[in-house]
């Protein structure tokens, strides 16, 4: 089944992350409304990015369960568990999923090259926007599928685009468990 899930941070500011999962049900307005905010934990490991969680650091990382589907349902109950977990160090932002799937067969993943978004959005995935500007306007994005491909564009909602041709340089991987499957991510900094 075809299921995407979306992790926004609206903030990153002393190791304080704000995470919107229902970024879009609100009306305009104040910035703090149905926000909630973790505490994100500093990473006590190093990190390899392989598609494994099995670093300590991710088990002290902060955990946000993505309580809304974004599709096919309209930010509704999602009828599996998704978790976004969250930490950092002095030169990454970590980010991993867990996303559960009593049928994992029917996870849907292909190998493409980077942005073949067309191809990309039949797969499941979870998508993060990083809105280092702080205003839900605009906002970087990026997507993974489950085998760690990368679709990565700026995002502005005033005018719906996404333009995909922007890339920046991140490191993805991600496995088919016998659970659903795992995504872990690293951003840099600079
Ligand atoms: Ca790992
Ligand atoms: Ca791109």
């Amino acid at each position: 089944m075809r299921r995407q899930f979306q992790l926004i941070g609206l903030g990153l500011t002393m190791g304080a992350v704000a995470m919107g999962s229902a970024w879009g049900q609100e009306e305009a307005g104040s910035v703090t409304r149905g926000v909630k905010v973790f505490e994100v934990p500093r990473a006590v490991s190093e990190i390899d990015i392989d598609g494994e969680l099995n670093e300590p650091a991710w088990q002290d990382a902060a955990v946000i369960r993505l309580d809304y589907e974004w599709f096919p349902g309209n930010n509704s109950q999602p009828p599996v568990e998704t978790e976004g977990l969250v930490t950092y160090d002095d030169s990454w932002l970590y980010v991993a999923f867990r996303a559960h799937d009593p049928e994992p067969r029917r996870v849907r993943a292909h190998l493409m090259a980077r942005d073949e978004i067309n191809t990309f959005v039949q797969d499941d995935h979870v998508t993060i926007m990083l809105d280092t500007f702080n205003d839900e306007r605009r906002a970087f994005q990026f997507r993974v599928n489950p085998l760690g491909v990368q679709a990565d564009a700026i995002f502005s909602e005033v005018d719906g685009i996404e333009d995909w041709s922007w890339d920046m340089i991140w490191a993805s991987a991600g496995k088919i468990t016998n659970d659903g499957y795992v995504v872990e991510i690293s951003f840099p900094f600079d």
